[in-house]
């Protein structure tokens, strides 16, 4: 039989250890203002296709993935949309404990952790090894590591190899536009769902749950009167928007305490994800599972027991909706 040991020590301790041990977990891995707010790393390698270092070429570029991964999603999409499967490859990492962040599986040009083959690529790199990663396969080195930039090589640089050349995801007329919505959306939603999940003290999470709940509601009445973000077109403020809403209700709702409402309480938001995620190219970027799995269990040390909530029944994605009525 089990020894009854009190009740008070076991809570103090158990309290005292695991906070002691999340606040250096947070500090390391969660970088913060003063002020307890998340503050997101920059990247790196800013580089461009279509330059004289790294021309337009059809198989040369290669995209590092991870398939739970909000931003490496952004890329995905817009690779799908333009049609650009047989010019650029993808490699799909899988997210690892025991590496500590991104592992390949079998192991990829020497490397087995995403770490090694930053390293390998550029010897003298040490900042964050984060995906996606925009590869050239010809020179070994790393074009671009900020999925804001690489989903807008894809959209422009590589026509003369897409299927779809003429889809314009930041048609000229529209970019002020595209961006005012960039900004905002990055702040309050992209990032702001990180800055509720990791917020290291109670006002910082009450401002970021406050400004992100104030957008999707603004969102859903923008979504009434339109099908996309900036009009009738798909752009990249949408390609943007989406990676967030997909992931909303399986994971931020419950592990990042985004738990105001949910997306499919909101009648325009919730036909909006729908309609993107029926259009074609958008679904097969999606892995439910796989997000859910490495959210709970993997990605972050937030949730000790490792459990995977059985989250929403995502077959409702499917169902109709009638936005191509709108304008
Ligand atoms: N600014 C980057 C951020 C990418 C990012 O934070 N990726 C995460 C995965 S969701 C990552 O690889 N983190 C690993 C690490 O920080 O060590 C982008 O948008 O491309």
């Amino acid at each position: 039989m089990l020894l009854a040991l009190p009740a008070q020590p076991i809570i103090q301790t158990g309290q005292w250890v695991w906070q002691t041990l999340w606040q250096i977990m947070m500090s390391q891995l969660a970088p913060s203002k003063p002020t307890g707010d998340y503050q997101r790393p920059d990247s790196t390698f800013l580089d461009a296709i279509g330059t004289e270092q790294y021309p337009a070429a059809t198989g040369r570029y290669r995209l590092y993935v991870g398939l739970s991964c909000p931003w490496a999603h952004r890329t995905l999409l817009v690779r799908s949309l333009k049609g650009l499967e047989k010019t650029v490859d993808v490699v799909v990492l899988r997210a690892s404990v025991a590496a500590g962040g991104w592992a390949f599986d079998p192991a990829h040009e020497g490397c087995t952790t995403l770490a090694q083959f930053y390293r390998h690529a550029h010897p003298n790199y040490r900042g964050r090894t984060t995906v996606p990663v925009l590869w050239d396969k010809q020179t070994g080195a790393i074009v671009n590591n900020e999925s804001a930039e690489i989903i807008k090589l894809l959209n422009s640089t590589l026509n003369e190899f897409a299927e779809n050349p003429n889809l314009d995801l930041s048609p000229e007329a529209l970019r002020p536009d595209i961006d005012r919505w960039n900004d905002e959306i990055y702040t309050t939603l992209n990032n702001g769902v990180y800055r509720c999940g990791f917020a290291q003290s109670q006002a910082a999470y009450n401002e970021a749950v406050t400004t992100l709940f104030a957008t999707l509601n603004k969102l859903d009445i923008h979504l009434a009167q339109q099908r996309y973000l900036c009009g009738a077109q798909l752009t990249l403020a949408d390609v943007r928007l989406f990676p967030t809403l997909i992931r909303f209700d399986a994971v931020y709702h419950g592990l990042f305490r985004c738990d105001r409402r949910r997306i499919v309480d909101y009648p325009n938001l919730w036909g909006y994800l729908r309609d993107l995620y029926q259009h074609p190219g958008i679904a097969q970027t999606c892995d439910l599972a796989q997000m859910r799995q490495d959210y709970y269990q993997t990605l972050f040390p937030i949730n000790p027991g490792g459990i995977v909530p059985i989250g929403p029944d995502l077959a409702t994605l499917q169902q109709p909706t009638e936005r191509d009525r709108l304008v």
